[in-house]
């Protein structure tokens, strides 16, 4: 594609091929042609009606607990619909590549980390281990009051077709179900929303695995929202190589070592393939 040229995607394919220590970063662009919608870009009615920024709140959540509720676990269905795309595989190859070249394999010391500000599954189900979901998971929940985690996957409702919007219309206003532990409290969803802290794990070993890299990919992400978009800037003051794969131009794509401007699914494929 215009922008995609054959010089840039030559430099970086070489630091893809000595790369000892890559983290790749991904945002929500990485799913986009898993047909997962991203946050911010133009969106179809429902999130028009249901902005992310509106409903990713602790607030919305205290004001309407069933309408966030569900309009999670409507997501949750409409992602284990979609599956991962050629992105996601070619980062799950390039895992098993490095893993097989210094006999790390399932173990801590993995080669290659992922670090995602995805909710979804889509590298696991690719095949590929993820170091750190910083803004949690769509499959995990929690107890809002006591943080007592759920014991069983709270189910979905499943009238219409996955995804769709008669399917929201139908599973709105689901309550949130009991705590398995105190008396007052509901579960929701294990997700970072926005004023909230950051899950520490995730974080540290985020930061510490940007700081190590020797080369760092950040693909499908507006950079926008922190402290995520801060973890390239890390990689950059500590002599790290930072290559940005996205379609269109970031609040990151002044300060990259290279810019690739093609989609995840383009892209990954033709640097690790
Ligand atoms: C493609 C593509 C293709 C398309 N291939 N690419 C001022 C006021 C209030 C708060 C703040 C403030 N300034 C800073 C803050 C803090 C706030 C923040 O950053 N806000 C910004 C809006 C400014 N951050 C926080 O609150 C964080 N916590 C925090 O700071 O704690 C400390 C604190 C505590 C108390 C008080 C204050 C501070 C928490 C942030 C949590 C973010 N949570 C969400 C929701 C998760 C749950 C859910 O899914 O519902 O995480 S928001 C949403 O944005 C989600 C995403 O992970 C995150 C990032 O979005 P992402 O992935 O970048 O997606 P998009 O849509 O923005 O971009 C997609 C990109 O893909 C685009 O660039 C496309 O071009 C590209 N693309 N197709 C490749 N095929
Ligand atoms: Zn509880």
């Amino acid at each position: 594609s215009a922008g995609l040229d054959a010089a840039t995607l030559d430099a970086v394919r070489t630091l893809v091929d000595h790369a000892q220590r890559p983290v790749v970063l991904t945002g929500a662009g990485m799913s986009a042609e898993s047909g997962v919608p991203t946050f911010r870009d133009a969106q179809t009615g429902l999130w028009e009606r249901f902005s992310p920024q509106e409903l990713a709140t602790e607030e919305a959540f205290r004001a309407d607990p069933a309408l966030v509720w569900s309009w999670y676990r409507w997501r949750a269905r409409m992602i284990r619909a979609c599956e991962p795309n050629a992105g996601h595989r070619a980062l799950a190859a390039w895992q098993r590549r490095l893993d097989a070249a210094d006999g790390t394999a399932g173990s801590a010391e993995a080669s290659l980390h992922v670090v995602t500000q995805n909710v979804d599954d889509l590298h696991e189900r690719a095949g590929a281990r993820v170091l750190a979901h910083v803004h949690g998971s769509l499959f995990e929940h929690r107890c809002a009051v006591c943080d007592a985690p759920a014991e069983h996957d709270p189910g979905v409702a499943d009238e219409g077709a996955a995804g769709s919007e008669a399917d929201l219309a139908a599973m709105l206003r689901h309550e949130p179900p009991a705590c398995p532990r105190c008396p007052d409290g509901t579960l929701r969803p294990g997700v970072v929303w926005f004023g909230e802290m950051l899950p520490a794990g995730p974080w540290e070993r985020a930061v510490d695995a940007v700081e190590r890299a020797d080369l760092v990919l950040v693909v499908g992400t507006s950079s926008f929202v922190q402290p995520a978009a801060s973890l390239p800037l890390l990689a950059l003051e500590a002599g790290v190589p930072v290559v940005e794969v996205n379609p269109e131009r970031t609040e990151l794509s002044p300060h990259v070592t290279h810019r690739l401007a093609g989609t995840a699914a383009r892209v990954l494929p033709a640097l690790i393939g």
